[in-house]
């Protein structure tokens, strides 16, 4: 299967855009500055440093973990699972991640894909962990519980994420098919939007592999999900929507009358 391309947010604006309508998803190389990936990467390093000698002695601090920053973590979640959800919880409100989020191309990339009056919704750091399986989710449109009938969603990794780190799913052009219908499920976590069978060779789902600081952007129809974390390091990733301003369309809409 082929690989998705790379592309350049400030020198390929017509390729990348071509690309994104025929198949749902574009990855650029350099859509947000390294520093402010880096900047959560501090603040996180911080967050995690914390916790961990406040609750793990001393002698569990010798830890294999790889990626530097996060050192500690894996063991802390181990020893304490209230401690791990408590962590997940602070991440989503660091001010890096405003910083982040109000970065001026994730406006300007949904203007340029037609909205008129984009706002950002729900940022949030994904965390997860070697061989957890619990948070993953099945394929899926990004359809649940939005409002906006037209919506985009960026996900940048924060280390590099290869097939084995649970590296995303994506089924390129899969967006073409518009919304689907719930589906029942037996697990009641996901009675929705799972990609019906017969979709499934039409639109093969592949993982895609970012890079450190890569950002992939989806149409909100797009079919994604989750792979396992197969690693043994932990994978970080930011998850930013950006939607039109309902509340926009519908007040215009109202005073057109
Ligand atoms: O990064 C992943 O594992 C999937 C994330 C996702 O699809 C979501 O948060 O909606
Ligand atoms: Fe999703």
């Amino acid at each position: 299967m082929n690989e998705i391309p790379r592309f350049s947010f400030n020198h390929e604006k017509e390729a990348d855009y071509r690309y994104f309508n025929e198949n749902g998803c574009v990855i650029f190389r350099d859509l947000i500055e390294e520093k402010y990936s880096d900047k959560i990467i501090t603040e996180l390093q911080s967050v995690i440093q914390y916790q961990v000698q406040k609750h793990l002695n001393s002698s569990k601090q010798d830890f294999l973990v790889a990626n530097d920053f996060d050192r500690g973590l894996i063991e802390l979640a181990r020893y304490n699972d209230t401690l791990r959800e408590r962590l997940y919880n602070i991440i989503q409100r660091l001010p890096s991640l405003s910083n982040f989020m109000a970065h001026p191309n994730f406006i300007q990339i949904a203007k340029e894909l037609g909205m008129s009056e984009p706002i950002y919704l729900a940022p949030h750091i994904r965390m997860d962990l070697p061989n957890e399986e619990k948070f993953l989710i099945p394929p899926h449109q990004e359809i649940r519980g939005t409002r906006s009938p037209n919506m985009i969603f960026m996900i940048t990794a924060l280390v590099d994420t290869d097939k084995k780190k649970g590296a995303l799913l994506v089924a390129p052009g899969s967006h073409k098919l518009g919304p689907l219908l719930p589906k029942t499920n037996n697990d009641i976590r996901y009675q929705y939007e799972l990609m019906p069978e017969q979709y499934q060779s039409l639109y093969p789902i592949q993982q895609v592999p970012l890079h450190k600081y890569e950002t992939i952007v989806l149409n909100m129809y797009t079919v994604h999900g989750s792979s396992p974390n197969n690693s043994l390091e932990t994978r970080w990733s930011t998850i930013i929507k950006s939607g039109e301003n309902t509340y926009a369309i519908s007040s215009k809409s109202f005073h057109s009358k």
